[in-house]
């Protein structure tokens, strides 16, 4: 069965990312998420509210998800693929045609957002209540 992996911050994880993996879900059988570390976030100079270990949890929670690993950096994708036998890399469109070159390896998808959610606008919607 075909073997799909993603990669994300899931900050304050919301109904665009359920609907994500929902989705990533049924392109095959078994779903793996690497989620960014505080560290990367750092790097990719991205804030945020909920620590790894909590976002990582969170996702592991979620019924689509069979596997959650860490995300430390842009150049683990190529080892994680070979590694975990990946069929699929996808990601929201947000990131359309940017892993193209992972093409080599696996299939490479990019599925569209959903609308009018996301970790930032919950963030200015909470800081404003
Ligand atoms: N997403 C979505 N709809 C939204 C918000 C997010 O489909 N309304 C998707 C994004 O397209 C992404 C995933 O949910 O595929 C996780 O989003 P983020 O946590 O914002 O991930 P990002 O910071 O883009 O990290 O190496 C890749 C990076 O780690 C991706």
């Amino acid at each position: 069965g075909k073997r799909i992996i993603t990669y994300g911050t899931f900050d304050l994880f919301h109904i665009g990312h359920v609907r994500l993996l929902k989705r990533l879900a049924a392109l095959g059988d078994h779903l793996t998420v690497c989620v960014s570390s505080d560290e990367f976030n750092a790097i990719k100079g991205k804030k945020t509210v909920i620590p790894y270990a909590q976002r990582a949890e969170i996702v592991g929670a979620c019924r689509y998800v069979d596997n959650v690993l860490p995300e430390h950096d842009w150049d683990q994708k190529r080892d994680d693929i070979v590694r975990e036998k990946i069929d699929i890399f996808a990601m929201g469109d947000d990131w359309s045609g940017k892993f193209n070159d992972l093409g080599d390896l696996c299939e490479v998808f990019y599925l569209p957002r959903t609308e009018d959610v996301s970790s930032t606008s919950l963030k200015a919607f909470m800081e404003a209540l």
